[in-house]
C-alpha cells in the first residue's frame, strides 16, 4: 500500500474516525436507572463550533515556554487528565475549556477526583480504554477502570457540569488509521489521550493548534510541566502507541518544521474545512 500523503491522511479521519460519546438512548444504558444522568446529545453539538482551538499537551517541555498568552488566544483550549494552570500560567495559559481524562485518573486515590477544584472548569470528557472489538454491554462489565460509577459519583456533586464520555469505537477508530498507515505491527493498546483530545478538538474547529506533543527544541525527559519525575516514555510511549502517532500528527501537520522546533506547535485543519 501506498505512503498516503498528510492531506490523504486527514481525509481518512475525516471519513473514517467518528467522534462519538455516549447517550441515554445506547443500550445498556438505556435500561440502566441512571443512564438518564448522561447527557442527552453529543459530545460534538454540546462544543463549539469554534474558530480556533488550542490542544496542550502535557509534556516536560512545555515548561519555560512562554506560550501561555498564545494558548489563550485561542477560542476553545483543551487540556489533559491532571494538568494544571495554576501556577504555570505563563507557560500553559489560564483557559481551560474542555479537559479530557483516562478512567485511571477518575478512580486513583492520588488525584481526588470527585473534590479536586481542577476539574471544575469546563466540559469533562472522559475515556476508558475498552477491549478491541468488544460491545458496548461487554465493556460496561468489565472497565479498565470503575469509570462509570465514578461518573454516577461525579454528576451527583457536580450537576451543573457538562460531563460526557467518548464512545469506546472511537480509540479503535483511530487505533485502526494508525496501524493502517504504518508498516510495522503497532500494540494493540488505544492511542494516547493526547491523540483523541486532538481529533476531537479537529471535529469542533476550523484550526488545531496541538503544543508539545511533537517536542520542540525544548524536549527534555521531564515527564510533565507539573512534576518532577523524569521518565523518556512518556514521550516516546509505552502501553500508548505514542511514537506512532506522533509519526502521524507530524504528516498531518501544515504548519512547518520551524514552528515544531521553536513553539512545539503543530497545525492541523477542522474536519468540516476539508474537502475531500
Ligand atoms: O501523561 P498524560 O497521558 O496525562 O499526558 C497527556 C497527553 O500528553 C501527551 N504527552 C504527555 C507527556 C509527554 N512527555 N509527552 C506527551 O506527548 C500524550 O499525548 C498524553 O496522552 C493519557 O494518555 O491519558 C496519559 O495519562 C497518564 C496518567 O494516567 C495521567 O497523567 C494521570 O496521572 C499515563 N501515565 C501512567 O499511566 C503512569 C500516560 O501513560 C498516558
Amino acid at each position: 500500500r501506498q505512503r498516503l500523503t498528510g492531506e490523504e491522511l486527514l481525509c481518512e479521519l475525516k471519513d473514517k474516525v467518528a467522534v462519538t460519546s455516549l447517550t441515554p438512548d445506547l443500550p445498556p444504558f438505556s435500561e440502566l436507572s441512571w443512564g438518564s444522568q448522561l447527557p442527552p446529545h453529543l459530545v460534538t453539538a454540546h462544543l463549539g463550533p469554534y474558530k480556533s482551538c488550542a490542544v496542550v499537551s502535557s509534556a516536560g517541555s512545555l515548561k519555560n515556554s512562554g506560550l501561555g498568552r498564545e494558548i489563550d488566544s485561542h477560542d476553545a483550549v483543551l487540556r489533559f487528565n491532571a494538568a494544571p494552570t495554576g501556577g504555570y500560567e505563563k507557560d500553559v495559559g489560564t483557559k481551560t475549556t474542555v479537559r479530557l481524562i483516562n478512567s485511571q485518573v477518575m478512580a486513583s486515590e492520588d488525584h481526588h477526583f470527585l473534590s479536586s477544584s481542577l476539574y471544575s472548569a469546563g466540559t469533562l470528557v472522559a475515556w476508558d480504554p475498552a477491549p478491541f472489538s468488544s460491545n458496548l454491554a461487554e465493556w460496561y462489565n468489565k472497565t479498565d477502570y470503575p469509570i462509570f460509577k465514578q461518573y454516577q459519583k461525579y454528576r451527583l456533586l457536580h450537576p451543573q457540569q457538562p460531563f460526557y464520555i467518548l464512545h469506546p469505537k472511537v480509540e479503535w477508530q483511530l487505533w485502526e488509521r494508525i496501524q493502517e498507515n504504518m508498516a510495522e505491527p503497532i500494540q494493540k493498546n488505544p492511542p494516547s489521550s493526547g491523540l483523541l483530545g486532538t481529533v476531537l478538538m479537529m471535529s469542533v474547529c476550523e484550526v488545531v493548534h496541538l503544543y508539545e506533543f511533537l517536542p520542540s527544541r525544548r524536549k527534555t525527559e521531564l515527564c510533565h510541566y507539573y512534576q518532577r519525575f523524569f521518565d523518556a516514555a512518556c514521550t516516546l510511549g509505552a502501553y500508548h502507541p505514542l511514537m506512532y502517532e506522533k509519526n502521524l500528527v507530524k504528516r498531518m501537520n501544515r504548519g512547518t518544521d520551524k514552528e515544531i522546533y521553536q513553539y512545539g506547535r503543530v497545525t492541523l485543519p477542522g474536519l468540516a474545512t476539508l474537502n475531500c
